[in-house]
């Protein structure tokens, strides 16, 4: 089973309070928001299962091809030398790319420690016993927690060289701003000669891109609209789901590919106590999947303050992994 979450939306814990208190913010604002790091309870993670099984959401389909078919030069561009290093990954989940590579690795008797990073303690038991079974020269130091948190204790268990790997492009999950900062906090966070390798899909065929997103079976839509429920379930609130529409753009100027959902009448909904209005055709944001253009890509490593240290498309040239160097 594939088990791969969205590294972004582990980025924290999530207590009932942030995400209460994000939701209201988000829901009072003008216009109104929703964050899609809160897309991933149980049923979201199983509606991303099912987006990255779909025909046309090419993202998952593509890094596979670079971490499957084109290995080797992905090792060699990311090791970081002779001295042995920490693999750190953001948001493991299952690992299913990652897995070709630290096969690679083993099987070329590199020394290295494999630190899967995820905020679910039940994700990583599965990786560690799925990898100590199937690799079981493979040193593996599971970490639970925030991602930042859990960087600074990988750097307090050693003084080795680190390799990030930050993949599937959820950094187009974050805005501009975020990505900037989320970047320059790497950066900080590392120190000189170690690398980041992260995955970006890039601008391409505007209706390619939007048709990854707006598949008809109705699959994206349930996962924006199953943000409804998880309030309704969590945070006591009353959406009717059926009163929202999907509705998915994408802009090939900006490489904004943004959903939103649509209220279909005048409504009222309770959040707890708190009353949110809705207007007929009011929006709410909820996600952005930004597309990147080379530029935006070597303009993000260089404000943050990396070194471009290589990079590897998959055959389509739909999507980059970039290595960038401290
Ligand atoms: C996790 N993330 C990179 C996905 C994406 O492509 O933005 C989430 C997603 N949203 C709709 N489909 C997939």
């Amino acid at each position: 089973m594939n088990l791969q979450l969205n590294p972004h939306a582990k980025v924290s814990g999530h207590p009932v309070d942030d995400f209460l208190t994000d939701v209201l913010e988000g829901l009072k604002s003008n216009p109104k928001r929703l964050s899609s790091k809160y897309f991933y309870d149980e049923k979201g993670d199983r509606l991303f299962q099912e987006i990255m099984a779909m025909p046309d959401y090419y993202l998952t389909p593509c890094e596979l091809d670079i971490f499957k078919n084109k290995t080797a030069e992905l090792a060699q561009m990311i090791i970081p030398g002779n001295d042995p290093f920490d693999l750190i990954e953001l948001g493991a989940g299952d690992a299913m790319k990652s897995t070709f590579l630290l096969k690679y690795l083993v099987e070329k008797e590199t020394d290295f420690t494999y630190m899967p990073i995820d905020i679910s303690g039940h994700i990583l038991s599965v990786l560690h016993e799925k990898l100590s079974r199937e690799l079981p020269d493979l040193k593996i130091t599971a970490l639970e927690g925030d991602y930042f948190e859990m960087l600074q204790k990988a750097a307090s268990l050693s003084d080795r060289k680190k390799v990030i790997l930050f993949l599937g492009s959820n950094i187009g999950n974050m805005s501009r701003e975020e990505a900037e900062e989320f970047s320059l906090h790497l950066n900080k966070n590392l120190a000189k000669g170690d690398k980041v390798l992260i995955g970006f899909d890039l601008m391409k065929n505007p209706q390619v891109i939007l048709n990854a997103y707006n598949d008809k079976e109705g699959i994206t839509a349930a996962f924006n609209l199953n943000l409804l429920n998880r309030i309704n379930n969590e945070l006591d609130g009353n959406f009717i789901p059926e009163q929202f529409q999907h509705y998915q753009t994408y802009d090939p100027v900006s490489g904004a590919c943004r959903s939103f959902l649509i209220s279909l009448k005048d409504q009222e909904v309770m959040i707890g106590n708190e009353k949110i209005l809705l207007k007929e055709n009011e929006f709410i944001d909820m996600e952005i999947s930004q597309k990147f253009s080379p530029e935006d890509i070597s303009q993000l490593g260089e404000k943050s303050g990396f070194t471009m240290a290589g990079e590897i498309m998959d055959s389509k040239k739909w999507f980059v992994d970039t290595v960038w160097q401290v």
